[in-house]
């Protein structure tokens, strides 16, 4: 793939065009392309530039809403083909994933989440703004192995501890993993509040996540609480 498409693909990110970004990301398909190259070197680095700029106060509240749609345009085309991939693979895991409460970032969730389908995980997405006994509940229903919980602004990261509590008071922990991740979260922050793992990205989020099952593996079984 020639260069100036993957900075095609930045730059409809950082205009905030839709149409643009899922025409890239069809022509991407097209050209026999791997959806997570297109993702990685593509749009993500759109999303970061729109990041920088927004820190910079070079963009605003309505550009970041616009960039993000253009995300999801391009994710739209892209999810699909990633997803496939996991239709061939053993179950690998149960996960629960979703957003801390008092955050509405999810895309980086949501590319954890077809990551991890792809790769063989049942995932179950809570969305956004998700409170830790909603996450505690959903992981006792579905007998989950991880928990993966996402935060992208520094007054929410508090609330991945407050999701580890909550698994705590239900009885879930250790059988239930907790791995954490969102661009504002680090490994010492994850040790900090006693998660079993932190991911910089979603593909160290797969390899993160296979760990734990290899750690799961060699806890005895115990009956579902
Ligand atoms: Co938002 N926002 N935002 N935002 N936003 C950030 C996060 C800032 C850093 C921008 C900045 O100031 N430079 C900043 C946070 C500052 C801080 O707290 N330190 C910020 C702010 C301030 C805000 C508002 C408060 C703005 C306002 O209203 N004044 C507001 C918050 C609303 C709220 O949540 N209550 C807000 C709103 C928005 C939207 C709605 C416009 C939009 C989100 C749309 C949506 O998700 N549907 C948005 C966006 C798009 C961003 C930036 C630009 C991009 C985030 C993103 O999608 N990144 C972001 C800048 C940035 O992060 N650098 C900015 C791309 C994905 C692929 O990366 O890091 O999310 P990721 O996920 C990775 C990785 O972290 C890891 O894997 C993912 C995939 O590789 N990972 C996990 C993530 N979760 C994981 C969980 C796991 O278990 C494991 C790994």
């Amino acid at each position: 793939m020639p260069e100036d498409a993957f900075s095609a693909m930045r730059q409809s990110i950082i205009d905030g065009a839709p149409d643009t970004a899922s025409d890239l990301a069809r022509r991407a398909l097209a050209a026999g392309i791997a959806p997570l190259e297109a993702i990685n070197d593509g749009y993500v680095p759109g999303m970061q530039a729109v990041g920088e700029q927004f820190g910079q106060g070079k963009m605003f509240l309505p550009d970041m809403m616009a960039s993000a749609e253009a995300m999801r345009a391009a994710m739209a085309v892209l999810d699909p083909e990633l997803k496939k991939l996991g239709r061939e693979r053993p179950m690998a895991g149960v996960v629960v994933l979703g957003t801390t409460k008092g955050d509405i970032h999810e895309i980086g969730k949501i590319l954890v989440g077809t990551l991890l389908s792809a790769h063989g995980f049942r995932v179950h997405d809570l969305g956004v703004d998700v409170a830790g006994e909603k996450f505690a509940a959903k992981a006792r229903e579905l007998n989950a192995d991880i928990v993966g919980v996402s935060a992208l602004l520094t007054t929410t990261m508090r609330n991945q501890k407050a999701v580890i509590e909550a698994l705590q008071n239900a009885g879930l922990r250790p059988r239930v993993k907790v791995m954490v991740g969102g661009a504002p979260v680090t490994r010492k922050w994850a040790e900090e509040i006693g998660a079993d793992g932190y991911a910089r990205d979603a593909m160290s989020a797969v390899a993160l996540a296979r760990n734990l099952m290899e750690i799961k593996a060699q806890i005895p079984v115990a009956e579902p609480v």
